[in-house]
């Protein structure tokens, strides 16, 4: 009697773990087609003094999601000469990069002794 009872109770823990998992899956799923559908995105992750990437590359012509993620310190940064800034209560903006060239993006926050490096490249091609 008693091993029905456990054997009952591993069946749900499985059906349970199933179901959580094919949750997941189908999240999964829908955030990457949501992320497919919102075109493309370039992604400035700032640290302590850097940017995580020495250049980043978008095509012209087409409507770009820019956002910023501060993942260690504050930072703020701006693209020079496109004037697109980010900063902690901006964090995203879409822009559409009409002229193709290399632009520094800097960071325009006195964030600490690297601040004066902090610089990093886009390539609008
Ligand atoms: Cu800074």
């Amino acid at each position: 009697m008693q091993k029905w009872i456990m054997f009952s109770l591993f069946l749900i823990a499985c059906l349970l773990g199933a179901g959580v998992l094919f949750q997941n899956v189908s999240l999964r799923q829908a955030e990457q087609a949501s992320q497919a559908a919102e075109g493309p995105t370039l992604k400035f992750v700032a640290t302590n003094y850097q940017f995580d990437q020495p250049e980043y590359t978008v095509k012209a012509g087409q409507k770009v999601k820019v956002s910023l993620l501060n993942k260690e310190g504050l930072h703020a940064l701006e693209i020079v000469g496109l004037n697109v800034k980010l900063d902690n209560n901006t964090k995203t903006a879409d822009v559409t990069f009409d002229k193709p060239g290399t632009y520094e993006v800097h960071c325009v926050l006195p964030c600490g002794p690297g601040h004066p490096n902090m610089k990093t490249k886009l390539v609008v091609q």
